[in-house]
């Protein structure tokens, strides 16, 4: 099977408590790699764009808020099936349902705080790595 990429963001609640190493441990052992990675403080604006699709949900003004309260990681994961790959490896939204071993079940503080985002399909999943990397940038 050919190689995928994914859009990853270790969200502020992990890098606040330093876990960022942590998190790309579970990833690297997933054998899913690291194939561009900036830390970054998110702009109101970036926030509202890349979560634009929840606009309309009750927890937009709070998701929005808690992604810009401090940095972020963002990355592009490389490996077989990576879309799928990492939302096995990242667990359920919400941290209660997600399985042993997954970043989410290990860190993540609530259904908010949840420590990463994975982009869910293919489409998204190219939208949201140019909105935040450049081609050059991204080295498999
Ligand atoms: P996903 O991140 O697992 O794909 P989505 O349903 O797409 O989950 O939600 C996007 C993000 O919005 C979640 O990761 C989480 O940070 C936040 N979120 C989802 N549901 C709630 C909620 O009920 N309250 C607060 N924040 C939420």
């Amino acid at each position: 099977m050919a190689l995928e990429r994914t859009f990853s963001i270790i969200k502020p609640d992990a890098t606040a408590r330093n876990l960022t190493g942590a998190v790309n441990a579970v990833i690297e052992k997933a054998g899913l790699r690291i194939v561009a990675q900036k830390r970054i403080q998110m702009t109101r604006a970036q926030a509202e764009e890349f979560y634009g699709v929840h606009r309309e949900r009750p927890f937009f003004g709070e998701l929005v808020d808690f992604m810009i309260s401090a940095p972020v990681v963002v990355q592009v994961l490389e490996g077989e099936n990576g879309i799928a790959r990492y939302r096995e490896v990242m667990g359920a939204t919400n941290p209660e349902n997600a399985a042993e071993g997954t970043i989410r079940k290990l860190y993540a503080k609530s259904v908010g705080e949840n420590s990463v985002h994975g982009s869910d399909a293919p489409d998204t999943a190219k939208i949201e790595i140019a909105q935040f990397f450049a081609g050059n940038e991204i080295v498999g």
